[in-house]
């Protein structure tokens, strides 16, 4: 069982490396801009108001992470008072060299049911 469990998780990897090799190649020659915008669809875990960060349960983004629960700031900060936890939302997430935010943020309806 371990052995199968192992051998789907280097498949995955190697799957993950393609996606991001292949999604890396061309957009940096696409464009000459040093950010890059992604789409993000994920749930609100917590909201920090005094820092100007979300916690946010995110899909996988592909061509820059997996899925993965991190903070990101949010532009506007305004944004945070109608962000609450568990919320579902979408959003850009743009990425600078050095730092990135979501921009576009939307509190999306529970059109989604979690797959069984
Ligand atoms: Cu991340």
């Amino acid at each position: 069982m371990k052995v199968v469990f192992q051998n789907m998780t280097s498949v995955t990897l190697a799957l993950t490396v393609a996606l991001v090799l292949s999604a890396c190649g061309p957009s940096k020659k696409a464009s000459d801009s040093s950010s890059k915008r992604y789409s993000v669809k994920g749930k609100v875990v917590s909201v920090d108001k005094q820092s100007h960060m979300v916690n946010v349960d995110a899909e996988a983004i592909p061509g820059f992470m997996e899925a993965m629960t991190m903070p990101y700031k949010v532009e506007p900060e305004s944004v945070l008072e109608q962000l609450s936890p568990g919320d579902s939302i979408s959003a850009d997430l743009i990425v600078h060299p050095d730092e990135y935010w979501l921009e576009n943020v939307k509190v999306t309806p529970h059109s989604n049911p979690p797959p069984r």
